[in-house]
Protein backbone atom coordinates (compact mmCIF):
# COMPACT_ATOMS: atom_id res chain seq x y z
CA UNK A 1 0.00 0.00 0.00
CA UNK A 2 1.40 3.26 -1.02
CA UNK A 3 2.25 6.01 2.15
CA UNK A 4 -0.55 8.94 3.51
CA UNK A 5 0.53 12.23 2.29
CA UNK A 6 0.30 14.39 4.79
CA UNK A 7 -0.40 18.31 5.40
CA UNK A 8 0.89 20.18 8.26
CA UNK A 9 -0.13 24.17 9.28
CA UNK A 10 2.02 26.09 11.80
CA UNK A 11 5.27 25.52 11.62
CA UNK A 12 6.23 26.47 15.03
CA UNK A 13 8.03 25.69 18.28
CA UNK A 14 6.27 22.22 18.73
CA UNK A 15 5.83 21.92 14.83
CA UNK A 16 9.47 20.68 14.85
CA UNK A 17 8.76 17.69 17.02
CA UNK A 18 6.24 16.89 14.52
CA UNK A 19 7.75 16.72 11.59
CA UNK A 20 10.62 14.95 13.12
CA UNK A 21 8.33 12.28 13.90
CA UNK A 22 6.85 12.16 10.59
CA UNK A 23 9.79 11.55 8.96
CA UNK A 24 10.02 8.63 11.22
CA UNK A 25 6.66 7.13 11.06
CA UNK A 26 5.72 4.27 8.50
CA UNK A 27 3.27 4.91 6.21
CA UNK A 28 2.96 8.65 6.00
CA UNK A 29 5.16 11.36 5.04
CA UNK A 30 4.43 15.72 4.77
CA UNK A 31 4.26 16.88 1.69
CA UNK A 32 3.23 20.49 2.32
CA UNK A 33 3.35 23.11 4.88
CA UNK A 34 1.43 26.15 6.25
CA UNK A 35 2.72 28.97 8.23
CA UNK A 36 1.52 32.67 8.25
CA UNK A 37 4.34 33.83 9.29
CA UNK A 38 6.82 33.70 6.38
CA UNK A 39 10.05 33.18 8.30
CA UNK A 40 8.56 29.94 10.12
CA UNK A 41 7.77 28.54 6.60
CA UNK A 42 11.08 28.95 5.56
CA UNK A 43 12.87 27.64 8.13
CA UNK A 44 10.65 24.25 8.73
CA UNK A 45 10.43 24.14 4.38
CA UNK A 46 13.95 24.45 4.18
CA UNK A 47 14.63 21.82 7.52
CA UNK A 48 12.52 19.24 6.26
CA UNK A 49 12.75 19.74 2.51
CA UNK A 50 9.49 20.01 1.97
CA UNK A 51 8.50 22.51 -1.30
CA UNK A 52 4.66 22.86 -1.15
CA UNK A 53 4.31 25.62 1.15
CA UNK A 54 1.39 28.12 1.56
CA UNK A 55 0.85 30.59 3.88
CA UNK A 56 -3.14 30.17 3.34
CA UNK A 57 -5.09 27.21 4.63
CA UNK A 58 -7.75 27.82 2.17
CA UNK A 59 -4.93 27.72 -0.56
CA UNK A 60 -3.10 24.52 0.60
CA UNK A 61 -6.62 22.81 0.36
CA UNK A 62 -7.42 24.33 -2.73
CA UNK A 63 -4.57 22.66 -4.43
CA UNK A 64 -5.41 19.34 -2.69
CA UNK A 65 -3.10 16.09 -3.05
CA UNK A 66 -3.14 15.35 0.56
CA UNK A 67 -5.10 12.37 2.61
CA UNK A 68 -4.63 14.01 5.97
CA UNK A 69 -4.33 17.65 7.65
CA UNK A 70 -2.13 17.69 10.87
CA UNK A 71 -2.84 21.22 13.21
CA UNK A 72 -0.18 22.35 14.80
CA UNK A 73 -1.27 25.79 15.51
CA UNK A 74 -2.23 27.28 18.62
CA UNK A 75 -6.01 26.92 20.21
CA UNK A 76 -7.08 30.23 18.84
CA UNK A 77 -7.23 28.62 15.21
CA UNK A 78 -8.13 24.80 15.70
CA UNK A 79 -12.45 25.40 15.57
CA UNK A 80 -12.01 27.35 12.02
CA UNK A 81 -8.73 24.41 10.76
CA UNK A 82 -11.05 21.51 12.12
CA UNK A 83 -14.14 22.80 10.21
CA UNK A 84 -11.98 23.44 7.20
CA UNK A 85 -10.88 19.96 7.02
CA UNK A 86 -14.21 18.56 7.41
CA UNK A 87 -15.46 20.75 4.85
CA UNK A 88 -13.19 19.61 2.39
CA UNK A 89 -13.39 15.66 3.69
CA UNK A 90 -9.98 15.20 4.79
CA UNK A 91 -9.09 13.49 8.32
CA UNK A 92 -7.36 15.51 10.59
CA UNK A 93 -5.51 15.65 13.93
CA UNK A 94 -5.23 18.68 16.33
CA UNK A 95 -2.99 19.77 18.67
CA UNK A 96 -4.40 20.31 22.37
CA UNK A 97 -5.83 22.29 23.76
CA UNK A 98 -8.43 20.81 21.36
CA UNK A 99 -10.48 24.17 21.48
CA UNK A 100 -10.90 27.60 23.54
CA UNK A 101 -14.18 25.79 24.87
CA UNK A 102 -15.96 23.25 25.49
CA UNK A 103 -18.77 24.33 22.80
CA UNK A 104 -16.30 24.86 20.44
CA UNK A 105 -14.78 21.47 21.08
CA UNK A 106 -18.44 19.66 20.66
CA UNK A 107 -19.28 21.13 17.06
CA UNK A 108 -16.03 20.15 15.97
CA UNK A 109 -16.13 16.55 16.89
CA UNK A 110 -20.05 17.02 14.79
CA UNK A 111 -18.50 18.34 11.82
CA UNK A 112 -15.78 15.44 11.21
CA UNK A 113 -18.47 13.15 12.39
CA UNK A 114 -21.17 14.53 10.00
CA UNK A 115 -18.37 14.78 7.26
CA UNK A 116 -17.76 11.21 8.20
CA UNK A 117 -13.66 11.73 8.43
CA UNK A 118 -11.48 10.78 11.45
CA UNK A 119 -10.39 13.35 14.05
CA UNK A 120 -7.82 12.83 16.64
CA UNK A 121 -6.54 15.24 19.31
CA UNK A 122 -2.77 15.10 19.49
CA UNK A 123 -3.30 14.45 23.40
CA UNK A 124 0.58 12.64 23.28
CA UNK A 125 1.23 11.92 26.85
CA UNK A 126 -0.94 8.78 27.24
CA UNK A 127 1.54 7.27 24.85
CA UNK A 128 4.85 8.17 26.90
CA UNK A 129 6.44 4.93 27.44
CA UNK A 130 6.48 5.11 31.34
CA UNK A 131 2.75 5.67 31.00
CA UNK A 132 2.19 2.94 28.98
CA UNK A 133 4.37 0.60 31.39
CA UNK A 134 1.88 2.00 34.20
CA UNK A 135 -1.58 0.66 32.07
CA UNK A 136 0.03 -2.38 31.04
CA UNK A 137 0.63 -3.00 34.28
CA UNK A 138 -3.03 -2.14 35.57
CA UNK A 139 -4.63 -4.57 32.54
CA UNK A 140 -2.61 -7.53 33.99
CA UNK A 141 -4.20 -6.94 36.72
CA UNK A 142 -0.82 -6.08 38.91
CA UNK A 143 -2.79 -4.27 41.73
CA UNK A 144 -6.27 -6.11 41.50
CA UNK A 145 -8.37 -2.78 41.35
CA UNK A 146 -7.31 0.21 41.75
CA UNK A 147 -9.13 2.34 44.09
CA UNK A 148 -7.04 5.28 44.59
CA UNK A 149 -4.61 7.30 42.72
CA UNK A 150 -2.22 10.44 42.52
CA UNK A 151 -0.82 12.09 38.94
CA UNK A 152 1.91 14.82 40.07
CA UNK A 153 3.31 16.99 37.74
CA UNK A 154 5.14 19.35 39.79
CA UNK A 155 8.39 21.88 38.38
CA UNK A 156 10.04 24.74 37.92
CA UNK A 157 11.33 24.52 34.31
CA UNK A 158 10.91 27.99 32.52
CA UNK A 159 8.69 27.22 29.60
CA UNK A 160 8.57 30.32 29.10
CA UNK A 161 11.16 31.02 26.83
CA UNK A 162 10.07 28.43 24.11
CA UNK A 163 6.43 29.40 24.17
CA UNK A 164 6.03 32.90 25.53
CA UNK A 165 2.15 33.34 24.72
CA UNK A 166 2.25 30.56 27.85
CA UNK A 167 2.74 33.46 30.24
CA UNK A 168 0.17 35.97 28.26
CA UNK A 169 -3.20 33.72 28.42
CA UNK A 170 -5.76 33.84 31.32
CA UNK A 171 -5.91 30.37 32.07
CA UNK A 172 -2.38 28.63 32.12
CA UNK A 173 -1.03 25.60 33.81
CA UNK A 174 -4.77 23.38 33.78
CA UNK A 175 -5.08 24.25 29.83
CA UNK A 176 -2.02 23.82 28.81
CA UNK A 177 0.06 21.22 31.04
CA UNK A 178 -2.69 20.20 32.95
CA UNK A 179 -4.81 18.75 30.34
CA UNK A 180 -2.40 16.31 29.84
CA UNK A 181 -2.15 15.02 33.44
CA UNK A 182 -6.05 14.99 33.64
CA UNK A 183 -6.11 12.80 30.83
CA UNK A 184 -3.45 10.62 32.10
CA UNK A 185 -5.76 10.07 35.03
CA UNK A 186 -8.83 9.28 33.08
CA UNK A 187 -6.45 6.35 30.79
CA UNK A 188 -5.46 5.05 33.43
CA UNK A 189 -8.48 4.93 36.41
CA UNK A 190 -11.33 5.70 33.82
CA UNK A 191 -14.02 8.67 32.96
CA UNK A 192 -14.79 11.46 35.80
CA UNK A 193 -18.20 12.13 37.24
CA UNK A 194 -17.39 14.83 39.10
CA UNK A 195 -14.61 17.08 40.10
CA UNK A 196 -13.20 19.91 42.40
CA UNK A 197 -10.19 22.27 41.67
CA UNK A 198 -8.43 24.75 43.35
CA UNK A 199 -5.75 27.48 41.61
CA UNK A 200 -3.24 29.65 42.63
CA UNK A 201 -1.03 31.96 40.54
CA UNK A 202 2.69 32.00 42.19
CA UNK A 203 4.67 33.99 39.26
CA UNK A 204 4.22 37.35 39.26
CA UNK A 205 5.33 37.58 35.35
CA UNK A 206 2.29 35.61 34.08
CA UNK A 207 -1.03 36.40 33.51
CA UNK A 208 -2.99 32.96 34.51
CA UNK A 209 -2.49 30.22 36.99
CA UNK A 210 0.64 28.18 37.81
CA UNK A 211 -0.22 25.69 40.19
CA UNK A 212 -3.77 23.88 40.33
CA UNK A 213 -5.08 20.55 42.49
CA UNK A 214 -7.92 18.74 41.65
CA UNK A 215 -10.01 15.77 42.94
CA UNK A 216 -11.05 13.71 40.52
CA UNK A 217 -14.28 11.15 41.63
CA UNK A 218 -14.16 8.31 38.68
CA UNK A 219 -17.33 6.71 37.27
CA UNK A 220 -15.97 3.54 39.16
CA UNK A 221 -15.72 5.12 42.37
CA UNK A 222 -12.17 5.15 42.59
CA UNK A 223 -10.90 8.58 43.94
CA UNK A 224 -7.84 10.60 42.15
CA UNK A 225 -5.31 13.78 42.95
CA UNK A 226 -4.11 15.50 39.82
CA UNK A 227 -1.75 18.16 41.12
CA UNK A 228 0.17 20.13 38.88
CA UNK A 229 2.59 23.35 39.09
CA UNK A 230 4.96 24.99 37.21
CA UNK A 231 5.94 27.05 40.54
CA UNK A 232 7.82 24.29 42.55
CA UNK A 233 11.65 24.67 42.75
CA UNK A 234 13.01 21.02 43.29
CA UNK A 235 16.80 19.83 43.85
CA UNK A 236 16.51 17.77 40.95
CA UNK A 237 14.40 19.11 38.18
CA UNK A 238 12.11 16.47 36.84
CA UNK A 239 10.42 18.20 33.69
CA UNK A 240 8.53 16.76 31.75
CA UNK A 241 8.12 14.00 33.98
CA UNK A 242 4.14 12.80 35.40
CA UNK A 243 5.06 11.36 38.56
CA UNK A 244 2.02 8.52 39.81
CA UNK A 245 0.36 6.95 42.49
CA UNK A 246 -1.93 4.07 42.24
CA UNK A 247 -3.59 1.85 45.25
CA UNK A 248 -5.17 -1.31 44.11
CA UNK A 249 -6.64 -4.30 46.35
CA UNK A 250 -4.15 -6.38 45.56
CA UNK A 251 -0.88 -3.79 45.61
CA UNK A 252 0.33 -0.52 44.68
CA UNK A 253 2.06 1.13 41.76
CA UNK A 254 4.56 4.03 41.77
CA UNK A 255 6.11 5.79 38.92
CA UNK A 256 9.11 7.96 40.21
CA UNK A 257 11.19 10.72 39.00
CA UNK A 258 14.02 9.19 36.87
CA UNK A 259 11.28 6.73 35.51
CA UNK A 260 11.52 3.93 38.00
CA UNK A 261 8.43 2.02 38.20
CA UNK A 262 8.18 -0.06 41.54
CA UNK A 263 4.97 -2.63 41.43
CA UNK A 264 4.10 -4.42 44.89
CA UNK A 265 2.06 -6.78 45.42
CA UNK A 266 1.32 -10.56 46.61
CA UNK A 267 4.67 -11.63 45.13
CA UNK A 268 6.97 -9.12 46.39
CA UNK A 269 8.22 -6.40 44.85
CA UNK A 270 8.99 -5.59 41.03
CA UNK A 271 11.56 -2.11 40.16
CA UNK A 272 11.89 -1.25 36.34
CA UNK A 273 13.54 1.19 34.29
CA UNK A 274 10.86 2.45 32.36
CA UNK A 275 12.74 5.39 30.57
CA UNK A 276 11.58 6.59 26.84
CA UNK A 277 13.97 6.12 24.07
CA UNK A 278 16.44 8.76 23.12
CA UNK A 279 15.40 9.19 19.55
CA UNK A 280 17.71 10.51 16.85
CA UNK A 281 16.67 13.68 16.64
CA UNK A 282 15.73 14.63 20.46
CA UNK A 283 17.24 16.09 23.32
CA UNK A 284 17.04 15.54 26.88
CA UNK A 285 14.27 16.60 28.87
CA UNK A 286 12.37 16.12 25.93
CA UNK A 287 12.93 13.18 25.10
CA UNK A 288 9.80 11.48 26.74
CA UNK A 289 7.78 13.92 24.92
CA UNK A 290 9.11 13.79 21.84
CA UNK A 291 8.91 9.94 21.74
CA UNK A 292 5.30 10.18 22.55
CA UNK A 293 4.97 12.51 19.66
CA UNK A 294 6.54 9.50 17.32
CA UNK A 295 4.60 7.21 18.91
CA UNK A 296 0.94 9.37 18.65
CA UNK A 297 1.71 9.76 14.66
CA UNK A 298 2.34 6.16 14.04
CA UNK A 299 -0.84 5.28 16.03
CA UNK A 300 -3.14 8.11 13.76
CA UNK A 301 -1.55 5.75 10.29
CA UNK A 302 -2.11 2.64 11.68
CA UNK A 303 -5.60 3.52 12.96
CA UNK A 304 -6.80 5.25 9.71
CA UNK A 305 -5.93 2.49 7.41
CA UNK A 306 -7.83 0.03 9.37
CA UNK A 307 -10.55 2.32 9.35
CA UNK A 308 -10.68 2.23 13.22
CA UNK A 309 -10.81 4.65 16.21
CA UNK A 310 -8.21 6.64 17.79
CA UNK A 311 -7.33 6.13 21.29
CA UNK A 312 -7.25 9.90 21.25
CA UNK A 313 -10.46 10.80 19.22
CA UNK A 314 -12.08 14.18 19.54
CA UNK A 315 -15.36 12.16 21.03
CA UNK A 316 -12.77 11.02 23.12
CA UNK A 317 -10.87 14.13 23.98
CA UNK A 318 -14.65 16.37 24.86
CA UNK A 319 -14.39 13.75 27.92
CA UNK A 320 -10.97 15.93 28.75
CA UNK A 321 -11.25 18.97 27.92
CA UNK A 322 -14.74 18.86 30.23
CA UNK A 323 -12.20 18.09 33.13
CA UNK A 324 -10.33 21.77 31.81
CA UNK A 325 -13.78 23.33 31.96
CA UNK A 326 -14.86 21.77 35.22
CA UNK A 327 -11.44 22.86 37.09
CA UNK A 328 -11.70 26.06 36.04
CA UNK A 329 -15.17 26.60 37.23
CA UNK A 330 -15.02 24.32 40.35
CA UNK A 331 -11.94 27.01 41.32
CA UNK A 332 -13.60 30.20 40.18
CA UNK A 333 -17.01 28.98 42.48
CA UNK A 334 -15.47 26.97 44.75
CA UNK A 335 -18.07 24.07 43.85
CA UNK A 336 -17.99 20.71 43.06
CA UNK A 337 -18.83 20.39 39.63
CA UNK A 338 -20.76 17.56 38.25
CA UNK A 339 -19.07 16.32 34.95
CA UNK A 340 -21.36 14.12 33.58
CA UNK A 341 -23.75 16.75 33.07
CA UNK A 342 -21.14 18.81 30.56
CA UNK A 343 -21.41 16.20 28.09
P1 LIG B 1 3.93 28.52 18.19
O1 LIG B 1 3.26 29.83 18.43
O2 LIG B 1 5.40 28.40 18.36
O3 LIG B 1 3.60 28.02 16.70
C1 LIG B 1 2.35 28.15 16.10
C2 LIG B 1 2.58 28.49 14.64
O4 LIG B 1 1.31 28.49 13.97
C3 LIG B 1 3.18 29.87 14.41
O5 LIG B 1 4.32 29.76 13.57
C4 LIG B 1 2.05 30.68 13.75
O6 LIG B 1 2.53 31.63 12.81
C5 LIG B 1 1.25 29.59 13.08
N1 LIG B 1 -0.18 29.89 12.88
C6 LIG B 1 -1.09 30.17 13.86
N2 LIG B 1 -2.31 30.33 13.30
C7 LIG B 1 -2.17 30.11 11.98
C8 LIG B 1 -3.07 30.11 10.89
N3 LIG B 1 -4.39 30.36 11.04
N4 LIG B 1 -2.59 29.87 9.64
C9 LIG B 1 -1.27 29.62 9.46
N5 LIG B 1 -0.36 29.61 10.46
C10 LIG B 1 -0.81 29.84 11.70
O7 LIG B 1 3.16 27.47 19.09
P2 LIG B 1 3.71 26.05 19.62
O8 LIG B 1 4.40 26.26 20.90
O9 LIG B 1 4.37 25.33 18.52
O10 LIG B 1 2.31 25.35 20.00
C11 LIG B 1 1.43 24.90 19.01
C12 LIG B 1 0.39 24.00 19.67
O11 LIG B 1 1.09 22.85 20.16
C13 LIG B 1 -0.30 24.62 20.89
O12 LIG B 1 -1.67 24.30 20.84
C14 LIG B 1 0.39 23.97 22.10
O13 LIG B 1 -0.45 23.83 23.22
C15 LIG B 1 0.74 22.63 21.52
N6 LIG B 1 1.86 21.96 22.20
C16 LIG B 1 1.69 20.63 22.44
C17 LIG B 1 2.66 19.93 23.09
C18 LIG B 1 2.42 18.46 23.35
O14 LIG B 1 3.21 17.79 24.00
N7 LIG B 1 1.33 17.91 22.84
C19 LIG B 1 3.84 20.56 23.53
C20 LIG B 1 3.99 21.92 23.23
C21 LIG B 1 2.99 22.60 22.55
O1 LIG C 1 2.67 23.11 26.03
C1 LIG C 1 3.00 22.11 26.95
C2 LIG C 1 2.74 20.72 26.59
O2 LIG C 1 1.78 20.35 25.95
O3 LIG C 1 3.69 19.91 27.13
C3 LIG C 1 4.65 20.65 27.85
C4 LIG C 1 4.47 22.08 27.36
O4 LIG C 1 5.32 22.27 26.24
C5 LIG C 1 4.76 23.15 28.39
O5 LIG C 1 3.91 23.04 29.48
Amino acid sequence: MTGLKGALIGCGFFAINQMHAWNDVDGAEIVAICDRDPERLKLVGDQFGIERRYSDAEAMFADGGFDFFDIATTVQSHRALVEMAARNKIPAICQKPFAKTLADAKAMVEACRAAGVALMVHENFRWQTPIQAVRKALDAGAIGTPFWGRFSFRSGYDVFSGQPYLAEGERFIIEDLGIHTLDIARYLLGDVSSLTARTKRVNPEIKGEDVATILLDHENGATSVVDVSYATKLPKEPFPETLIELDGSEGTIRLSQGYGLEITNGRGTTVMDVSPKLLSWASRPWHNIQESVYAIEQHWVDQLRRGAEHSTSGADNLKTFALVEAAYDSAARGQTIDVRAML
